[in-house]
């Protein structure tokens, strides 16, 4: 069976760390400590494109921050378990430019790349809007409310301009809010606090986010922390320091679960308003043979993903369980059980639980 592909579209203005963040989502999942805890790899399906990115982080070692980029970056990494052939899990990674958020196409070719980076959207299970943990640290709730402002204009002003060439915009109905350079925060800020935060303070301009996406349910429930290496302002950038780069695939993974539970949820709109989200998991299990049938193609995969975890496992948060039932997979050469099981594992353990916080 080919890999399980989930399509992640990454968001952020220019500065707020993407770049630095492919680099060290990179590196930090090939160590060979990585597999030993986690019982699974990451490689990238495009050999010349995973030493580009380890080289970008070599050079952060060395404390050299790439150069600016404003082009549309497209990469596939594939996620195989400790020991075993082939892979679980495929995840396209879209890095979209800040610079598409805020001015028109320079030119024809710009606008073509434009245009074929709005169709991955439409792909895409999960967004992920980067908050520059930077700019919050300097400049408080003010930055938040305008960048929830700003994504919001600038999200309505692409559906007007795409809709007017006949191909409307479709954007992720799943989102995370990841609070970027997390290692400028105190050692106990966790996810949970940033979501306090942000649910206090930035309540209006969320709303507004959420109906412009079309996403009411979905944007403002997940909340992560990202450190892709702690760089103080006068010593040298400690590569070990990273936070919540290896969350963020887990946290992808499960968040399409969600979706597809949520979409099925809503072409059944008289049961949904009270029903929990276990509840229609349980569904979505009993009907898996037919779900396909009517969730959008891109939660198609959610029928396969749910053949291989329980809910059990889902909704387990016993770490020693599911590193048990992992385990039990690698040595049955389950590669996908071995490789989903250890993603739910990785988003409950201590670095999970500070990381990422979701609300409902
Ligand atoms: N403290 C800290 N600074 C970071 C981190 N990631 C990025 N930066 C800083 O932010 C700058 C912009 O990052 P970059 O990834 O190029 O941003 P992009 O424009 O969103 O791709 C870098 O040059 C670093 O100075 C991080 O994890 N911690
Ligand atoms: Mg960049």
């Amino acid at each position: 069976m080919p890999p399980l592909d989930l399509h992640v579209a990454v968001f952020g203005a220019s500065g707020a760390g993407k770049t630095v963040l492919l680099a060290a989502f990179y590196r930090a999942q090939t160590q060979p400590s990585f597999q030993e805890e986690y019982a699974y790899k990451i490689q990238a399906v495009n050999k010349a494109q995973g030493n580009q990115l380890l080289g970008r982080f070599y050079r952060l070692e060395e404390g050299k921050f790439p150069e600016g980029s404003t082009r549309f970056d497209e990469i596939e990494f594939d996620f195989f378990p400790r020991d075993l052939p082939e892979a679980a899990v495929r995840v396209h990674w879209y890095d979209y430019p800040g610079r598409w958020w805020e001015d028109d196409p320079v030119d024809a070719e710009e606008r073509e790349a434009m245009r074929q980076g709005l169709l991955k959207l439409g792909m895409s299970q999960v967004g992920i809007l980067l908050a520059d943990g930077a700019k919050y640290r300097s400049e408080g709730t003010g930055y938040i409310r305008w960048l929830f402002e700003h994504f919001a204009d600038e999200c309505d002003r692409l559906r007007r301009t795409s809709a007017a060439t006949g191909e409307e915009v479709s954007f992720p109905r799943e989102w995370i809010l990841a609070l970027s350079k997390a290692d400028l925060f105190p050692p106990d800020y966790g996810a949970r606090d940033f979501e306090r935060e942000v649910c206090r303070d930035a309540d209006d301009q969320l709303a507004k986010l959420c109906s412009v996406l079309r996403a009411e349910h979905a944007f403002g429930h997940r909340f992560m922390l990202l450190s892709s290496v702690a760089a103080p302002a006068d010593s040298q950038v400690d590569p070990r320091t990273s936070l919540g780069v290896r969350t963020l695939a887990p946290a992808i993974l499960v968040s399409t679960v969600e979706g597809a539970v949520r979409e099925a949820q809503a072409t059944r709109k008289e049961k949904s308003a009270k029903e929990t989200f276990f509840q229609g998991l349980r569904d979505l299990v009993q009907f898996v043979d037919s779900v396909d049938d009517f969730l959008p193609k891109r939660y198609q995969i959610v029928s396969k993903i749910l053949r291989f975890v329980s809910i059990k496992d889902f909704a387990s948060t016993r770490v020693d369980r599911l590193k048990k039932v992992r385990e039990d997979a690698l040595r049955r050469g389950d590669t996908f059980k071995a490789v989903l099981t250890g993603m739910v594992a990785a988003l409950r353990d201590e670095e999970g639980l500070r990381a990422y916080h979701q609300n409902q």
